[in-house]
């Protein structure tokens, strides 16, 4: 199976990513991670990201806070799909990498998930990998399953918590 390749810009990032990472371990899927930053060290972002397809990689997903450019310096290096995730900071709550997250140009996208949103870059990451590996694609039917009946739970016993 491809490998998802991790970047975040700080390692003061680590709690949203390892929300991504226990679910990638779910699923069995293998990743890399680095705490690479656009701005602080954007040669190795550039490495990392342009020999990535060649190293076994498919996804990149990309966390950062602040003026959050590292997702999109990721995109204008790969053809593979960026996940970025707008990670929250003091002063704009996450505001500021949101839109500097999601407001790519065009012919540059990258696929945004909410403020702080590591498990959901997680899945559609393995959704990504899931058209071609029919087992990983089963795992995410199995798991929507499991998700809904665990509601199903809650809403049989919702009545007595009035
Ligand atoms: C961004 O600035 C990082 O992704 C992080 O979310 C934020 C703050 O970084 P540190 O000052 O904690 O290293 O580049």
């Amino acid at each position: 199976m491809k490998k998802v390749g991790i970047l975040m810009g700080s390692d003061s990032d680590l709690p949203v990513i390892k929300k991504a990472t226990d679910t990638l371990k779910e699923f069995g899927i293998p990743f890399e991670v680095h705490v690479y930053s656009a701005h602080r060290m954007p040669g190795h972002v550039r490495e990392f990201v342009s020999s990535a397809a060649d190293n076994g990689f498919g996804v990149i997903i990309a966390a950062a806070g602040m003026a959050a450019h590292l997702a999109g310096v990721c995109a204008s290096y790969t053809v593979l799909p960026v996940i970025g995730i707008p990670c929250k900071s003091a002063a704009l709550e996450g505001m500021d990498a949101l839109l500097a997250t999601v407001q790519m140009p065009s012919g540059i996208p990258v696929a945004t998930v909410a403020i702080d949103g590591g498990k959901n870059a997680a899945i559609l990451a393995a959704q990504i990998l899931a058209v071609g590996e029919p087992e990983l694609a089963a795992k995410l039917r199995a798991k929507r399953e499991s998700d809904a009946a665990a509601i199903i739970e809650k809403d049989r016993g919702i009545m007595e918590r009035l």
